[in-house]
């Protein structure tokens, strides 16, 4: 565990806690699940886990909404289980990266409340961004900034005599203040807390929101025209790099094996590579990928120009197939379009989720095959669909921010299911306490008991795959050879004789002549004779 470029080929797995698995029979997932399921992540392979905001928290938004940086929410347990998970982990070859919110705290945070007890022009409101409003009486929003989860990005406060007061900046939810990063408490504390987890093992951490912090200080509106590169007023901001480069310095104080992994949203090419710099992040989330329909040109463009532009700066590749943001692959593949969308009112249309699984096997071979890091979100493996939940249990803001028409994101955020026939299936370990979110009935089959005795499950197909990734040096080449097989195939070699197809189209495709198969996404009893070829929906890895 002490090889310094880990990260460049590493398959990492997102454990949203509060889902994963419940060790004190609360209904709640937490650490102690997670450290009694070790064992089921080092057998699936996988080299790092990412877990979601862990830090107590209100639960605004699943935890996006941080307290305290320095401990670990009661619902999970303590800061000592956290210090022996990472250590757990790690004695099973497994690394720990966290995530840091830097955009924003909880509006519960002791800061945001000084602020809110502190007078208008107070030291303690300058850490957040707090402003009178517009027009006469104030009563109109400093700006007409826009949050990605809908909805208004100003609340107003009252003063202590009950008058209305000031206006605070919240790109995300009024529970989630902005915080000021032209203020130097907010560097300061920020680099503190990452010398805090550092201190306590962890190999990295995953940036939150990462091209958001840094605002422009004037407040101007949003006026409609493009802005020159860097100086849009809330997004992409050329100062955020002074940021990451501190950050950067503070893990390197460490051995050299610590890095950063940004989550940075954004459509042009050369702005986010500005943030993958040899001084800055080491690696970000690839969503140019996630976001692609099922489509052979689709998936070859995005993935090409996805090598184009990391290859001269030195930064690998990552590929995403989702996160607790999106929709589940099994239920997005397995719509006409496929198209990726965010808002996710979109239970009406039809759903063929046997094609959309057939699809997502043949998708995880594909992610797996490149070179890179790989993400895989926690369930992905199981094949899980994302669940329609009545809406009377969602708690994802997204969803009462939209006024109830987006369903919102826990429809892929439901407890995982381990062992048994029907709901909690072993979520809870030995006790059957309902689950926070409402299992489905018809989960018997993709249990991780029900899988790991099915040979042809998506988690065996997940576990070979993960295995052969781990012990064929051709996959850890960083480099990538098109094969030209069609118009609908996607071919590549990699390394000296290890070759990945996937058919896109509607007819099957015939394999190479001489070859031995490694593993396929479809029965492989077909593949294995000559002149077999390749079904629709499928990826084969061969031996060429
Ligand atoms: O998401 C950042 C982000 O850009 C989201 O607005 C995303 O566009 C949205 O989830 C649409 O699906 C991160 C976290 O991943 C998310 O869970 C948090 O809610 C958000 O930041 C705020 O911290």
């Amino acid at each position: 565990t002490d090889d310094p470029l880990w990260w460049r080929s590493a398959v990492i797995y997102q454990v949203y806690v509060r889902s994963f698995a419940d060790g004190n029979g609360d209904g709640t997932g937490d650490l102690a699940g997670v450290r009694q399921r070790l064992p089921y992540l080092k057998d699936l392979g996988v080299d790092a886990i990412w877990f979601n905001p862990w830090y107590p928290s209100p639960m605004a938004d699943g935890g996006y909404d941080v307290q305290d940086y320095r401990d670990i929410d009661p619902r999970f347990g303590t800061l000592e289980e956290a210090e022996q998970l990472i250590q757990d982990a790690l004695a099973l070859g497994i690394r720990t990266i966290i995530d840091i919110v830097p955009n924003h705290i909880s509006d519960q945070h002791p800061w945001f409340q000084a602020a809110l007890a502190a007078d208008p022009g107070s030291p303690e409101r300058e850490r957040f961004w707090f402003h009178p409003g517009r027009g006469v009486n104030g009563d109109e929003m400093p700006t007409n900034w826009v949050s990605s989860f809908q909805g208004d990005t100003w609340t107003r406060t009252t003063n202590p005599d009950g008058t209305p007061g000031e206006w605070y900046l919240h790109l995300f939810t009024p529970q989630q203040p902005d915080l000021n990063w032209n203020h130097p408490d907010v560097r300061r504390e920020h680099e503190d807390i990452l010398r805090f987890w550092l201190d306590r093992g962890v190999a990295g951490v995953r940036i939150d929101s990462a091209a958001l912090p840094v605002k422009d200080p004037a407040l101007p509106p949003l006026d409609g025209s493009s802005y020159a590169p860097g100086t849009h007023p809330h997004l992409d901001r050329d100062e955020l790099h002074e940021i990451y480069r501190d950050w950067r310095r503070v893990l390197d104080e460490y051995d050299g094996t610590r890095v950063l992994v940004g989550e940075v949203w954004l459509d042009d090419a050369e702005r986010f590579a500005r943030y993958l710099r040899p001084d800055e992040m080491h690696t970000a989330f690839n969503f140019d990928f996630m976001t692609q329909p099922w489509s052979a040109t689709a998936l070859r463009t995005s993935i090409q120009r996805t090598l184009v532009e990391h290859e001269p700066i030195g930064a690998p590749a990552t590929w995403v197939l989702s996160n607790h943001d999106v929709t589940r692959p099994v239920t997005r593949y397995g719509r006409a379009d496929s198209a990726f969308a965010f808002a996710r009112k979109r239970f009406g249309t039809p759903t063929d989720i046997v094609r959309g699984t057939t699809r997502a096997r043949a998708a995880a071979m594909l992610a797996a095959a490149l070179p890179g890091s790989m993400y895989i979100y926690q369930g992905d493996e199981l094949g899980l669909p994302e669940v329609e939940l009545p809406t009377d249990v969602i708690e994802d803001p997204m969803h009462f921010r939209s006024g109830g028409v987006d369903p919102g994101r826990d429809g892929c955020r439901v407890p995982l299911p381990w062992a048994g026939t029907r709901p909690p299936y072993g979520f809870g370990l030995d006790a059957d306490a309902a689950t926070w979110l409402p299992q489905p009935s018809d989960w018997a089959d993709l249990t991780v008991d029900a899988q790991a005795r099915n040979a042809a499950s998506m988690l065996s197909l997940y576990k070979a795959a993960l295995h052969l990734r781990r012990e064929n040096p051709d996959l850890r080449d960083e480099r990538l050879h098109w094969l030209e097989l069609g118009a609908d195939v996607l071919a590549f070699r990699r390394g000296e004789r290890t070759v990945s197809m996937t058919n896109l189209g509607p007819v099957p495709v015939p394999l190479p002549a001489h070859r031995r198969v490694l593993l396929a996404s479809t029965p492989t009893s077909s593949l294995a004779v000559s002149g077999a070829a390749l079904p629709p929906d499928s990826t084969v890895w061969l031996e060429v």
